[in-house]
């Protein structure tokens, strides 16, 4: 049984008193702790965070991390930094990454490498864009992302991992990818982490991300193979996180 998650992912929003009424009316709400939850927040925060959310049910974890242990690479934050501040999660190779940093796949394994080095466990975001799933090219696309990640990871590391199949053209639009869309790439993820250790694609949470809402969650988190959500905008509003989580 795979415990199903539901991690919020802030982007960069939020300051220090909207953080903290938003946390404090998350932290008021009843939570099933059958599901875990999380919130990914600006490394600026991971701070807050670990003060305010220390001994709660709520983790939290970053947005990014550095591909490198420690040294000359200005403006970067560790996986050591983000563990100092008992950060547990991370996420890596988010589209918005891909696309405005040109990450690449390799770049983003070294980061997942990196994270779990620390004990951080990455949550490895995997999608295709508009053009590349009407040229039919869906599966081409994430099971190469995934496999970027796979190949840098034994098999005891692999099955510490979270993905999270983030459709790039569901990201920001409003559009959601239809529960049965979902699920058969999710599928797809499943079978491309049996081919290596069916004891990893058993653990493995695979997460859904984009637009995930209030009105489409239950319907996404009922598939077999959707194991959480990925929360954009809908985390920043606790009315709707809490919608989502209890949907779970
Ligand atoms: C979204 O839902 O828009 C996301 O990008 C979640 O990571």
């Amino acid at each position: 049984m795979r415990r199903t998650l539901i991690a919020g992912n802030w982007k960069m929003n939020g300051n220090l008193a909207a953080n903290s009424s938003l946390l404090s009316e998350l932290l008021a709400a009843p939570i099933d702790s059958e599901n875990e939850v999380l919130v990914c927040v600006p490394s600026l925060y991971i701070s807050q965070c670990a003060s305010v959310l220390a001994k709660t049910s709520i983790g939290y974890g970053a947005q990014d991390v550095s591909a490198h242990q420690s040294g000359a690479y200005t403006g970067e934050v560790s996986s050591a930094m983000l563990a100092d501040f008992s950060c547990q999660y991370v996420i890596v190779g988010h589209s918005e990454r891909r696309a405005y940093h040109h990450e690449s796949n390799d770049l983003v394994a070294q980061k997942a490498l990196q994270a779990l080095r620390s004990n951080i466990c990455p949550i490895v975001c995997v999608g295709e864009t508009l053009e590349q799933r009407e040229a039919g090219k869906t599966n081409e696309v994430v099971i190469t992302q995934l496999r970027a990640v796979m190949d840098v990871l034994d098999d005891g590391a692999l099955a510490r991992i979270v993905v999270a199949y983030e459709p790039v053209w569901a990201i920001g639009t409003g559009k959601t990818a239809t529960p049965a869309m979902a699920q058969e790439v999710h599928a797809v993820l499943r079978l491309t982490l049996a081919e290596r250790s069916v004891f990893a694609s058993d653990k493995v949470r695979i997460l859904y991300g984009g637009s995930m809402k209030p009105d489409n969650a239950k319907e996404l988190l009922a598939m077999p193979d959707i194991d959480g959500g990925l929360i954009g905008g809908a985390s920043l509003k606790s009315g709707d996180f809490l919608a989502i989580i209890n949907a779970a």
